[in-house]
Parts: structure tokens; sequence; C-alpha cells
């Protein structure tokens, strides 16, 4: 991957949005491969939590915070690095099976990290509330009003099989949000729609503080929700 555009998918996580940057040649005109720039693989690093461990208190402690943060969403980073290295050695050696392999560990190491990032975007010591400004409009545009969003948007995070998210997202071309549920980090993912805001209901989230009681920390997640962040985000898309 060219390394301004990994930085700008890099940035765009940081952000929140998926929108990669198109790099791609135009629809019917052959690319020149530089062999050079093949297979350059550029570290991804783990991204700066924008708060303390404890500053989320009392809603998500700071334990269940530094695990989350400096084990599972490094442990994503980790195997992403992994998995593209792995991936352009297999490439290299033609070896398709490998290639399959490291495919999908990529998918899921790179959704992963994606997730996390956007989730601790999604939250700030500060917020909660009602939401205002532009993603006040367009939630009422989507869902008719605040607590009908909130009661799906519970909904569809409380239901979510195994492991996974609950995510909103906004698709460009109807102008409208959607909520959706990820399963792992990469399975039941819209392409069409950038995810704006998102709360991550693995166990691993909630389960010190809250146990099994999913619910529970669903409700509490309310008081973090970083409704500028979204409005931040929608803007991008306008
Ligand atoms: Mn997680």
């Amino acid at each position: 991957m060219e390394n301004n555009r990994r930085q700008f998918i890099q940035n765009s996580a940081l952000m929140g949005t998926a929108i990669a940057a198109s790099t791609a040649i135009p629809f019917g005109m052959s690319a020149a491969p530089n062999d050079k720039e093949l297979g350059k693989l550029v570290k991804h690093e783990l991204p700066k939590l924008p708060y303390a461990y404890n500053a989320l208190e009392p809603y998500i402690d700071a334990q269940t915070l530094e695990i989350h943060y400096s084990k599972h969403h490094q442990g994503y980073v980790n195997g992403l690095n992994t998995a593209e290295e792995k991936l352009a050695q297999a490439r290299a050696a033609g070896d398709m099976s490998l290639v399959n392999y490291w495919v999908q560990k990529a998918s899921f190491h790179g959704a992963g990290n994606f997730f996390h990032t956007l989730y601790w975007n999604s939250m700030t010591p500060n917020g909660g509330g009602e939401p205002t400004g532009k993603i006040k409009e367009m939630i009422n545009k989507s869902f008719g009003n605040f607590n009908a969003f909130k009661e799906q948007f519970f909904a569809a995070a409380k239901t979510v099989e195994g492991s996974g998210w609950g995510v909103l997202a906004h698709n460009p071309e109807d102008d409208l949000l959607y909520i959706y549920q990820a399963e792992k980090h990469q399975n039941l993912s819209p392409w069409n729609a950038v995810p704006i805001l998102c709360v991550d209901v693995w166990e691993h989230a909630y389960y010190l503080k809250y146990q099994n009681k999913r619910g529970d920390y669903l409700n509490n997640w309310w008081n973090l929700v970083n409704w500028d962040n979204a409005n931040k985000l929608l803007k991008m898309h306008e």
C-alpha cells in the first residue's frame, strides 16, 4: 500500500471515517506497476488514546480501559502488521492458500484496528446528553426522534451474536443514517456506509465491571457519547 494512502486510511480511522482515498487508476486504463513500490509496508501504530485510563469512570472503569486499549487494541495493530508482512511474503512466493489465510487475518485485524479507533473517539469524559447540530438533524430525519434512535441502537448493540459492534453509519447514497451490527469486526459490514459512531460489545469491553450484563454497560455508555465527533465526521461527508 502506498505510504500516503495508508496515512490517509489511518487518519480516516482516527477521524472515524472509512472512506478510503481513491488512488485507483481510472476504469479502462492500465496501471504501470512500480516494482519498487509493490509490497512496501509501513508499520501501523497504536493511535493515542484521547483521554486518561480513568477518564470514563464510573461508566467504564480504568482497569477495563487500560487492558482494552493497551492489550486488545495493541493486539489488533500487531496482528495487522504481521498479517500484511506475511501476506507480502506469501504473494511473493505465489502461495495462494497462504495468501487467502493472511488476507483473512488482515481483514480481521484491520477492521479491529479501525473500529477500536472509532470507539475511543465515540466517547468522551464530557459526553452524553442529547445530540445537537447536524447529527441531531440527521437522527431525526432517519429515525424520527432521538429516543426512537436510542431504543433501536440499544437493541441492535445488545443483540449482536457473540462478539461485535453496534454501529451508526452514514450512507452517502440517500444521505440517511443507518444502524448496523458487526459480528467480530469484519462480518456483516455494509461497504457503502461510513461508520460515524460505534460501541464495542465484545465482553472484554465490559466484563470486569458488568459481567454478563451487556444492557447495563450499554445504558451507561450513553453518558459518554461524543456527539461532537459524530458531527465532525458527518461534516466530512458533506
Ligand atoms: Mn474491543
